[in-house]
């Protein structure tokens, strides 16, 4: 933990809870499964899955020098024929600790999270040596998970502002973060990150190699390779891209696309295959790079080096070739008991969306899902958060287990703080549309607890159920700032007189006063309603008085 005790480095992170809330823990067995509790004002509590880790915790003490408390540390278990991944274990019929704790987090059973990951439809990516990582399942019976990208690049940012953005995005809901770092300092910045996530990390190990070769791609081998792989595996990184299905005889097949290749990780390894005229050092050392992950239990993340970059190029020969070959990479690193998902695009036209989750199943065994978006359109550079959250929504529907954000700044520069925030909330989005769409069972409750508190007027409930509470009581505050607003029954959307809600319990109460039934309530209702309306003028907007 040596490059902690530098002290010119001086994160200084968001601590607290979030807003209406506060972190809780659930006894599950000796294990303390962490929720947050919104508390309502009529006296209800809903709890919540929780990714933000002990800093929402007013009472952990956090020091970002010494990083968070070692969880996992006590749970490790003696390797199963030779092995130590969840894989390994969930094969042998073995219920890891790790198990356990996903199934408490998502309401279901430790049999059914092995099982799933005995047949490689979800994993747990949590390097032995990233013991304060809280475990969270990635597959598509499970939560839809969503992943932040951070990390510097060489002409932007500091470790601070990426560790940072690190428990910030958890804060608002990252299920994973993944370090992309390319500029200088990757190997410090790192290690700030990994001791201070509650979260999985994954990283593109590629990258780091390509910095130590002086940035020039024909200079890698798989030597610098192995040996940045093997630095990051030390270090407690949970899960790693690998472009290993960029193969030589794909490459001509993007001569003619719009965009041609868009992967950086891609990229690289297509510039090093046409230098050498060679096949791939990731795909011909597979082997060996299975045994050294497997080591750690370091989850594969199978890369889309071939990935449209546009709607143009979505579904095109180049992307299936490569998705071909991450299915027979997918069945080796599991036949040696290692973990993998399997990366997607993009950007992909709605109706060309479902096809990519039809044959990424059938090519790679159900291995978890987990795509970039994609894009629905690439006409709106500014708001590409969007753009893919569409796309993101639509596959988290057909059963993508996990979602890499896009934040507003994609294809214009490095996210900030607030784009990090923004990004993470818009995925959440996609993220839980596509959990009600699958009628996970947790996850209407959270809409019916707050369409209630909204029906009810209980403004306050309505904020603290949100995604994004500061920012819906901001904006109620910015027209109807007082206190009295917050149990008003209207807002300044429609006014005191057109408030749907509000007329729909007067004719609710009127029905109860008359003794009627709800239909001639609302038959009543609706005739008061019209002689008010006929006085009011039978105008619906009224001229604005000067
Ligand atoms: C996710 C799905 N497809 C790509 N990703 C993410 O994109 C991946 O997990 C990593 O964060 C980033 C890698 O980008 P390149 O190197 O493929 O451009
Ligand atoms: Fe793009």
């Amino acid at each position: 933990m040596s490059t902690l005790d530098d002290r010119s480095v001086h994160p200084s992170v968001t601590t607290g809870p979030i807003s209406g809330s506060r972190r809780v823990y659930r006894e599950a067995g000796d294990l303390r499964i962490p929720e947050r509790r919104v508390l309502l004002s009529n006296g209800e509590h809903l709890d919540l899955y929780d990714t933000s880790g002990p800093y929402t915790d007013p009472d952990a003490a956090i020091d970002v020098h010494s990083g968070l408390p070692r969880l996992r540390e006590p749970w490790a278990l003696e390797p199963v024929g030779g092995a130590v991944t969840q894989l390994a274990y969930a094969k042998a019929g073995v219920i890891t600790d790790e198990m356990r704790f996903c199934a408490a987090r998502e309401g279901t059973t430790p049999e059914f999270v092995r099982d799933e990951v005995a047949r490689g439809r979800a994993v747990i990516p949590v390097n032995r040596r990233h013991p304060e990582c809280e475990p969270a399942v990635i597959g598509k019976n499970f939560l839809v998970k969503v992943n932040a990208n951070i990390g510097n690049s060489a002409v932007s940012s500091s470790i601070e502002a990426e560790v940072d953005k690190m428990v910030w995005a958890t804060r608002w809901g990252a299920d994973t973060v993944m370090d992309l770092s390319t500029g200088k300092r990757i190997h410090e910045t790192r290690e700030w990150i990994l001791r201070n996530s509650p979260v999985p990390v994954g990283t593109v190990p590629i990258y780091q190699a390509l910095e130590k070769v002086g940035g020039d791609p024909a200079a890698l081998s798989w030597e610098v390779y192995r040996d940045t792989v093997l630095e990051q595996c030390e270090q407690g990184v949970d899960y790693m891209t690998v472009h290993a299905g960029v193969l030589l005889r794909y490459v001509p097949l993007t001569a003619r696309r719009v965009t041609g290749i868009v992967s950086r990780g891609g990229s690289i390894m297509a510039a090093w295959c046409l230098a050498h005229h060679r096949e791939s050092f990731l795909y011909t050392r597979f082997d060996e790079l299975c045994d050294i992950l497997r080591a750690y239990d370091v989850t594969f993340s199978l890369g889309d080096g071939l990935r449209p970059g546009s709607i143009a190029d979505a579904n095109d020969e180049a992307q299936f070739a490569e998705l071909r070959t991450l299915g027979e990479l997918t069945h080796r690193a599991r036949a040696k008991d290692v973990q993998v998902m399997v990366e997607g695009p993009g950007h992909v036209p709605l109706h060309k969306v479902a096809e990519n989750v039809r044959l990424e199943e059938e090519l790679c065994g159900e291995a978890p899902f987990y795509t970039l978006g994609p894009l629905a359109t690439d006409i709106a550079p500014g708001y590409d958060h969007i753009t893919s959250a569409i796309g993101a929504a639509q596959i988290g529907w057909l059963g993508t287990a996990m979602l890499c954000y896009v934040t507003p700044k994609e294809h214009l520069g490095l996210p900030d703080r607030d784009d990090v925030k923004t990004g993470v909330i818009t995925y959440k989005i996609a993220a839980h549309a596509a959990d009600l769409a699958k009628g996970h069972p947790r996850a209407q409750e959270r809409d019916d607890a707050l369409s209630r508190a909204r029906f009810d007027f209980r403004w306050q409930d309505q904020f603290n159920l949100a995604l994004d509470p500061d920012t819906a009581r901001s904006f109620h505050d910015e027209t109807l700032p007082a206190e009295p607003a917050k149990t008003a029954h209207f807002c300044s959307m429609c006014g005191p007189k057109f408030c749907s809600m509000k007329i729909t319990q007067d004719v609710r109460r009127y029905a109860e006063e008359h003794g009627l039934s709800s239909a001639e309530a609302i038959e009543a209702g609706m005739a008061a309603k019209a002689e008010e309306f006929g006085e009011a003028g039978g105008r619906v907007y009224l001229p604005v008085v000067r």
